[in-house]
């Protein structure tokens, strides 16, 4: 057992790769039966096996297969699936009180995960947050704000932008498959621009920054107004989109835009946050310091928990009451994010996340050398990615990431795909995995290269 698990406190498990039925095995067949009898089609499976336990990098499935999780439940469990702490927290919570609903009846682990966040989040000025339960209703509510306060109403989002599944957030995420198609009309008042994407940028990875920056900014001056302008909201690190790095100037640009004309710069960090790119959050690379930032995913070690944080004087816009939910900032939700934000301090979260990108990125790179169907390896810390291509050409190769995938899931590591084209190997390992998995898995990915 590796001494990482040890240190994160998970639960017990052998910290290795184990196969021991073909995949998925025969009690994961008998469940996948009842949950196409039971549960909606709308619900996808991305590996057909279930879980039983996970920890440390792996997941067990219920027929006792041990997997290498590069996955981390989409950049959840950067803690761990259990991390000590978090259980031990969100337990005691559980024996305390599970609910009086925070507009109710107040508790302290509420307002001491609203403190937390104001430390953690970039700039120094004053900050408020509000608690929610997801990250779509964390965005939902940046632009509820941003709306209060300017008393403007246009939302700038970006191509290959993902912000979540409910209406508002389906109508600023990008991509139509299978986020939006069939569940239209969506929300109004919402303008899309041109994403400064590096690898796919026409004149070359060397203009794209500045000349994203200046399609944006014509954008919104002459068909969306900037006296119209609640919000530009952007994840610093694109996530479902396809683990894109905007070029760098590119938000700086964009941020500034923001300030001269008073808009609320919103920094969508649900995927990005909490020590995944290898800092606390993805915009301190570039030294943003946005007016609000979204946060949900990382936070609560598994928990349900999102939040808005920002500028106070912009949080306190809305009138009072005008912001809440049943269980917005649940408190076992909070306990779980005051032990996940106590590990991530303890183990030094994004210097492991360094590390695992230090170990990933070169290899990577090695690979890409070897196989020309990886166009791009990008992302930073432990938020990686490969972007397959055709050979020779910049042409997305959805058939063959789908397959790689594949390849890696039937030899026992569970990668995810992304991407606005489906052609993007994403690799988000819980930050706590050992480094003799992580190698282990990317040995894994290499064959998975080779048979396709
Ligand atoms: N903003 C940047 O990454 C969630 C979505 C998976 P929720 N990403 C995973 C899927 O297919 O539904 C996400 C994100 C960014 C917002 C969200 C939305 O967060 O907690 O899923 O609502």
């Amino acid at each position: 057992m590796s001494a990482m698990t040890e240190l994160s406190g998970g639960p017990a498990l052998p910290q290795e790769r184990r196969l021991v039925t073909e995949i998925p095995g025969p009690r994961s067949r008998e469940l996948m039966a009842r949950k196409q009898a039971a549960v909606a089609d709308g619900v996808g499976t991305v590996m057909p096996v279930f879980a039983q336990a996970a920890g440390g990098g792996v997941l067990v499935d219920v027929d006792g297969n041990s997997l290498i999780d590069f996955g981390s439940g989409i950049a959840v469990t950067g803690v761990g699936n259990s991390a000590e702490a978090v259980v031990r927290r969100a337990t005691e919570q559980l024996n305390r009180f599970t609910h009086t609903c925070a507009m109710v009846a107040p508790y302290e682990g509420y307002v001491e995960v609203c403190e937390e966040l104001a430390r953690l989040t970039p700039g120094d000025h004053a900050k408020k947050s509000v608690l929610v339960n997801s990250g779509a209703e964390a965005v939902e509510n940046a632009v509820k704000i941003a709306r209060y306060h300017t008393g403007r109403q246009a939302v700038v989002v970006f191509e290959h932008g993902y912000h979540g599944r409910t209406n508002l957030t389906m109508a600023l995420t990008a991509k139509s498959m299978p986020y939006k198609h069939g569940f239209g009309p969506f929300a109004p008042e919402v303008y899309r621009v041109p994403m400064a994407y590096p690898y796919r940028w026409l004149t070359g990875p060397e203009h794209c920054a500045e000349e994203a920056a200046a399609q944006v900014i014509e954008h919104i001056t002459k068909e969306v107004g900037p006296e119209n302008t609640a919000a530009i909201l952007v994840e610093p690190l694109l996530g479902e989109g396809g683990f894109i790095e905007p070029a760098r100037g590119f938000l700086p640009r964009v941020a500034r835009f923001a300030r001269e004309h008073g808009i609320v710069f919103v920094a969508d960090e649900i995927q990005s946050g909490f020590c995944r790119t290898g800092q606390w959050f993805a915009c301190e690379d570039e030294g943003l310091v946005p007016d609000l930032i979204t946060t949900a995913k990382g936070i609560a070690g598994g928990m349900p928990l999102a939040a808005v944080t920002g500028r106070a004087e912009i949080m306190d816009a809305a009138h009072v009451g005008g912001l809440g939910g049943t269980y917005g900032g649940n408190p076992v939700a909070c306990a779980a994010a005051l032990g996940a934000i106590e590990t991530m301090r303890e183990l030094d979260l994004p210097a492991r996340a360094r590390r695992i990108g230090e170990v990933m990125k070169p290899r990577l790179r090695a690979l890409a050398e070897k196989y020309p169907l990886i166009g791009e390896v990008r992302g930073r810390g432990a938020m990686l990615a490969v972007e397959l291509v055709r050979p020779g050409t910049t042409e997305p190769d959805a058939a063959a990431t789908a397959a790689v995938a594949a390849a890696c899931h039937n030899a026992g590591l569970l990668v995810l795909t992304c991407g606005t084209y489906g052609n993007v190997l994403r690799f988000l390992p819980p930050l706590v995995i050992g480094e003799d998995l992580l190698n282990e898995g990317l040995d894994v990915l290499e064959e998975a290269l080779a048979q396709v």
